[in-house]
């Protein structure tokens, strides 16, 4: 972000943190280029079915470990079987960054180690229902990071899927914290405006949002009591 007066760094809630314009310029279209790619393959970006039928507005690839409601798979088992592409080193520094950043702690990103993205691509049309993110077996904190046209984001409570909740504006560049007691509130994007992304980020329209998360999960060769092939 380059205005003349900054957003300040804003805590909404504890362990909930909003950084505007955290990335800059050349990492925004960094990651525009990273997510074009991801989009493309091995599993392409698709709008997820729901159990009953409907199909999500939004449209979501993975990284690492592959969402589908509502559980996480290596494979994309409800679009193309293919494993997910993996989770690069890079995105897991920037995390580790955005920790430290967010909670002015230069240890605060200490040991995170995400092992799944989802990138969410927003069209003027597409919004996200009020919900919680619990399909992860860990409490560690999720990374937001927002690039392309400004949206609402509305942030709930731990208790109802109503009121109270808060209502921010994300930005492209934009960094959201979620950990500690905020880590499973209830959460929404009700609208993005269209028209007010930078097309420099390469990103001519939409909204693109980057979630960095910790899955609590483990191949099955990996968990004790089973071993390979033998
Ligand atoms: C608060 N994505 O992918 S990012 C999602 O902008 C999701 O695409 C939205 O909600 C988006 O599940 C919001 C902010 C966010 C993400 C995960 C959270 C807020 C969160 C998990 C817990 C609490
Ligand atoms: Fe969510």
């Amino acid at each position: 972000m380059s205005a003349l007066v900054p957003r300040p760094r804003l805590g909404l809630a504890p362990g909930a943190v909003h950084v505007p314009g955290w990335l800059t310029p050349d990492q925004q279209r960094a990651l525009v280029t990273a997510c074009r790619s991801w989009a493309a393959g091995p599993v392409p970006i698709r709008r997820t079915r729901l159990p009953r039928g409907g199909l999500m507005s939004v449209q979501t690839v993975c990284l690492g470990w592959h969402w589908l409601p509502y559980r996480y798979s290596r494979t994309a088992d409800d679009v193309n079987g293919a494993r997910v592409a993996p989770f690069p080193e890079w995105l897991a520094d920037l995390g580790r960054r955005a920790l430290a950043d967010a909670y002015e702690d230069e240890s605060a990103g200490d040991g995170y180690a995400p092992d799944t993205a989802l990138i969410n691509f927003y069209d003027g049309q597409a919004k996200l229902g009020m919900h919680q993110d619990k399909d992860e077996r860990s409490g560690a904190p999720v990374v937001s990071l927002s690039v392309g046209d400004t949206c609402v984001f509305r942030f709930g409570n731990t208790e109802t899927r109503g009121r109270p909740y808060q209502d921010v504006e994300l930005a492209s560049g934009d960094l959201f914290v979620f950990g500690g007691p905020s880590r499973f509130a209830y959460h929404a994007v009700p609208k993005v405006y269209p028209g007010t992304g930078d097309p420099a980020t390469g990103l001519a329209s939409g909204r693109l949002n980057v979630t960095l998360r910790v899955t609590g999960l483990a191949d099955p060769a990996d968990r004790p009591g089973l071993t390979g092939p033998d």
